[in-house]
């Protein structure tokens, strides 16, 4: 197996396939010639420069790597290519088994205003706002007055917030509408914008569903991913303190009755916002497997990846005939290279001193090591401590003991900012929302 993807994913994946028997082969840039996934792969293909254009996004040179090491199946991870459907159909008639859902299906997802119509479709609530991409900003204008401000403008082809803006007054909207549009066209390519009624403070809840690709599909519990700066999680937990079980069970089905509607195959999240009224809405649904999915391998005790290599490879997993059951709390820090104090700017460099937490309920992924070179060219996420309790307190006091614990020296990280935010009131009372790090001030 060939695995499309670099730091502590890669891992993860290679992981996975040492246990069940799978040779590896890892792709790298120039300037990851010493990452751990490398190392720890059976074979490697240096394919490009540093620029991910060049390398972790080249279609071409990932597949003639797959070629000249004969592999037969390509294992994506997140980011990059992992939700490209053209990848996907690539590799397909290439015929590389792709670890991952049908392009058809990565397809329809990708276009968030497809998504929406979809899920409506299949009766599951979505933000009230338009029917599909918006035509003109004359459409926007109206749908916008139907349903009231304030709206928010989201990319079609866009996702994970980007490309998004909230418009409070019709006054705003005719240029905030061209703005959106034209960043789209600059990040993605493509201009279209759909509309949705702006929820003020929502919860962001997600489920993990995994699906035989037959309309068979099963929920393995949501996570609360509330606690984001700029888009982006810090923290992630299962279950979410937001709801009962009444409440989980609804979205748990919600989840599976919108999975299933469009035949999912593998892994995959699908996205809700709770509104302060306790209405779930489905927001978008993401094809590939998730930064946060240890949080749910925690609770259940199943390795999500394995299962996800088992499907690919036989068409199905011992985990659709079981009833699926979690067991306590788990909760997720990402830590980042990033100064904290001088706005979060990346701070890469040479890792000088590394030492990990340990002990009952803690798993590290990382690909750090003492004397490895963080590059200054990726995603700054470098490590992702994962804890679990009996119950919510008991996963929060492991997380503050192991990120006190955790040692990385020669780089700034954001371990004392996760810090600060596990040892808030409110977070400690599992009172959160969105908006929790603005209106805290854990900007
Ligand atoms: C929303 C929303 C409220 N109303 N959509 C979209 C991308 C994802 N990262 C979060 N998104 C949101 N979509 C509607 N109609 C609230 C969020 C949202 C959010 C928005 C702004 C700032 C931080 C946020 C954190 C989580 C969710």
């Amino acid at each position: 197996m060939l695995i499309a993807a670099r730091g502590e994913i890669a891992l993860r994946i290679i992981r996975a396939c040492k246990e069940l028997g799978i040779k590896t082969v890892a792709i790298h840039s120039e300037a990851d010639a010493e990452s751990l996934h490398v190392k720890l792969s059976d074979e490697d293909v240096c394919i490009g420069p540093a620029q991910p254009v060049e390398s972790y996004l080249n279609i071409p040179r990932i597949i003639s790597a797959a070629e000249i090491t004969g592999s037969d199946a390509i294992h994506p991870g997140y980011g990059f290519l992992s939700e490209s459907a053209e990848f996907a159909e690539i590799c397909k008639s290439c015929r590389l088994q792709w670890i991952g859902p049908d392009s058809s299906v990565m397809e329809k997802m990708s276009d968030k205003a497809m998504a929406r119509s979809l899920m409506r479709e299949a009766g599951i609530p979505i933000v009230p706002g338009s029917e599909g991409s918006l035509e003109d900003e004359e459409e926007a204008v109206e749908v916008a007055r139907e349903i009231g401000y304030p709206v928010m403008l989201k990319a079609t082809a866009g996702g994970g917030g980007k490309g998004i803006r909230i418009v409070r007054k019709e006054e705003e909207l005719r240029h905030l509408f061209h703005s959106a549009g034209t960043e789209a066209e600059l990040s993605f390519g493509k201009r279209g914008i759909y509309l949705e009624k702006y929820l003020e403070s929502p919860r962001h809840i997600e489920v993990q569903v995994f699906g035989d690709h037959t309309g068979k599909v099963i929920s393995l519990g949501e996570r609360d991913c509330s606690i984001q700066r700029k888009h982006q999680k810090l923290i992630e937990e299962s279950p979410s303190p937001a709801i009962d079980d009444v409440k989980r069970r609804e979205v748990l089905d919600l989840a599976v009755k919108g999975a299933s509607y469009i035949k999912y195959g593998s892994l995959g999240t699908m996205e809700f916002l709770l509104d302060n009224n306790g209405d779930f809405y489905f927001l978008e649904m993401n094809t590939r497997v998730q930064v946060e999915h240890p949080v749910t391998e925690m609770v259940t005790g199943y390795d999500l990846i394995k299962e996800q290599i088992r499907l690919a490879a036989t068409g199905t997993s011992p985990l659709f005939g079981k009833e699926i059951t979690t067991r306590g709390w788990a909760m997720e820090c990402r830590i980042n290279a990033e100064d904290p104090s001088n706005g979060f700017r990346p701070d890469p460099g040479k890792v000088v001193f590394y030492h990990p937490p340990g002990g009952p309920g803690v798993r590290v992924d990382s690909h750090l090591y003492a004397g490895y070179e963080v590059p200054p060219y990726y995603d700054s996420l470098i490590a992702k401590v994962i804890t679990w309790g009996e119950d919510r307190e008991e996963a929060r006091k492991r997380m503050v003991r192991s990120l006190e614990e955790f040692v990385i020296e020669g780089i700034k990280t954001t371990i004392p900012y996760l810090l600060s935010i596990m040892k808030d009131p409110d977070f400690m009372a599992g009172s959160f929302d969105t908006s929790f790090v603005e209106r805290k001030g854990y900007v």
